[in-house]
């Protein structure tokens, strides 16, 4: 098979790590902090999680205590959507196996939990690693959205990890995969066995992250790859000047995505959808406020621009909030009833019934696409699939609307043509930016470390990421000091909080700062593709997000 000369260099790359992992299993140790505790609802994580609540962060140091060196049979479990770097997550946590003893074994569970939970695994060797080493995607063992939720599946997990002989579990995941592991590790210490279970942050999404989980593994690859394509199509919109063009991004709740390419691009407009919720603004106050930039443009004879939206804003919006959550419910309650009726005329009829007035309201006034779109299946977890929701073809639609009728005022002279795109899949399993393959490769590495340190219930943590590699500081973090209590299908649960984009916090505070400016001149910057080889202020950068929030915690 043929292979493109950029994959065969990417095989052959090292990945830079911190220089404590550089050394040999006797030359490191492990820095144990004092007890953690959870920012809330401390008492109830305490009862629930009797066994693993409260134990130190920990770091990796050179020192002379040393890594016991002995064989380690370990599963791997690569958990939700795709993020760039999974596979040297893996990569690392092998090498790092192989370095405890060659007789080590690593079990990759296929298609995610649901892999473990049917026992289900290849044994990762050397030579299939290699094929996988600094390429993108999952595809190494595939991943899987299955919850680990009911008791049968807590004890298929635990069945089939005592079956193989695992010492440890690995999730790599988010937040509600490692949410699983830190319950399957309180599981394991309950039922009096020594399996361990260690998760690894992953989300492009970028909201897996706290005080000590800097940046979620992916973030960095996706959103450069994002503003790439963000800086072509700014770059032919300024060339044609015919075009207003519409980019939903990829990022289910939170919207540090649309955040970092808009500090990458300084497009016209980004709606941020936590300031939306702050604001209470209504779709018609975001239609206003695109039409405002169009208008000011337009007023110069640009009529052209770039909005950026992020893809979970339709749920930051009030009204359209309540009306997915009596969606939702409803779904979930009549889902037989519904399942029957297929006809979107007659679901319509059928919601008429049941909804209340004002989201009723509401969704008659939606595009029926956007109206079948709300229809469509949730997830495993219940929710909406915002990735299918074309909000951004909504946006156009209304704005088109709104200047209908400031036209006929003549409060509006323009010409308005826009385009949709949504960049989502394009980013997820790109090459890893040499950051996300250094960080990943480093993560597994860890990972093998809390193992082997005989840890359970703790996340692989990496820090002091603005910095070059070899200074990057590795630990772990107890999963439990992540979670606090939270509303989930009507009964209170333990989560890893996720981590919303801070209208406080620096990032935001910069584009806040700047977009008045890019709403109405042209500002555009164009990064380019991703650099893999070359001088490091190209190659290395970690993203603005990252470095102004280290800016602003140091
Ligand atoms: P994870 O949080 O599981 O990493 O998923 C991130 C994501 O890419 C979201 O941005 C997006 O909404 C979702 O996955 C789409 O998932 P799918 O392809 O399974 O519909």
């Amino acid at each position: 098979m043929e292979i493109s000369a950029l994959q065969n260099a990417r095989y052959a790359y090292t990945p830079r790590i911190p220089a404590c992992l550089s050394c040999s299993l006797e030359e490191i140790s492990l820095e144990i902090g004092a007890p953690a505790k959870a920012t809330a609802d401390e008492d109830e994580l305490r009862t629930l999680f009797k066994h693993s609540y409260g134990k130190p962060i920990v770091s990796c140091v050179s020192g002379k205590t040393g890594i016991a060196k002995r064989p380690f049979t370990v599963g791997v479990i690569l958990s939700g959507g795709q993020a760039p770097g999974g596979h040297n997550v893996i990569a690392g946590l092998y090498d790092g196996l192989k370095k405890g003893s060659p007789d080590s074994t690593l079990y990759g569970f296929l298609g995610g939990p649901s892999g473990l939970l049917e026992n289900k695994a290849v044994e990762c060797t050397g030579e299939l690693i290699d094929r996988y080493r600094n390429t993108g995607g999952f595809d190494i063992i595939g991943s899987g959205r299955t919850k680990i939720a009911t008791p049968e599946q807590f004890a298929a997990a635990f069945e089939n990890a005592k079956k193989r002989g695992l010492d440890a579990v690995v999730i790599i995941g988010g937040d509600d995969s490692n949410t699983n592991a830190a319950l399957l590790a309180e599981y394991f210490i309950e039922r009096g066995s020594s399996i361990q279970v260690i998760g690894c942050p992953k989300t492009i999404d970028g909201d897996l992250k706290n005080e000590y989980i800097e940046a979620s593994f992916g973030f960095d690859t996706a959103v450069k790859t994002y503003s790439e394509l963000i800086g072509n199509i700014e770059r032919d919109a300024t060339s044609a000047k015919k075009y207003w063009h519409f980019i939903k991004l990829m990022g289910r709740s939170a919207s540090h995505i649309a955040l970092e390419c808009a500090l990458q691009t300084q497009p016209n407009v980004c709606l941020i959808s936590e300031e939306v919720e702050a604001k209470k603004l209504s779709l018609s106050q975001i239609v206003e406020e695109i039409c405002s930039s169009i208008i000011k443009r337009a007023a110069d004879k640009n009529n052209f621009g770039v909005v950026l939206i992020p893809e979970g804003l339709i749920e930051f919006v009030p009204e359209m909030k309540k009306l997915i959550k009596e969606l939702n419910d409803l779904m979930a309650d009549y889902a037989d009833e519904l399942g029957t009726i297929t006809n979107f005329i007659d679901q319509v009829y059928w919601l008429d019934q049941h909804l209340s007035y004002e989201s009723l309201d509401l969704f008659k006034t939606l595009p029926p696409s956007i109206g079948r779109q709300l229809l469509a299946d949730r997830d495993p977890h219940g929710n909406v699939q915002v990735s299918r929701i074309e909000t951004e073809k909504l946006l156009i639609g209304m704005v088109e609307n709104k200047l209908e009728e400031l036209k006929k005022i003549n409060a509006y002279t323009g010409k308005f043509n826009a385009l949709a795109h949504f960049f989502g899949y394009e980013g997820r399993c790109a090459f890893p930016s040499n950051f996300d393959a250094n960080y990943c490769y480093s993560l597994g590495l860890t990972a093998f470390i809390l193992i082997a340190s005989g840890l359970t219930g703790y996340i692989s943590s990496v820090r002091n990421l603005v910095a070059p590699a070899e200074q990057w500081i590795p630990g772990g973090i107890p999963l439990t000091m992540m979670m606090n209590m939270e509303k989930r299908h009507g009964s209170s649960k333990p989560v890893i909080k996720k981590a919303l984009v801070e209208l406080e916090g620096a990032p935001f505070k910069e584009f806040a700062a700047r977009r008045g400016l890019w709403a109405q001149e042209t500002c555009y910057q164009f990064p380019g593709a991703i650099q893999y080889y070359g001088p490091p202020e190209i190659c290395d950068q970690p993203t603005k997000t990252l470095k102004l929030e280290h800016r602003e915690q140091s």
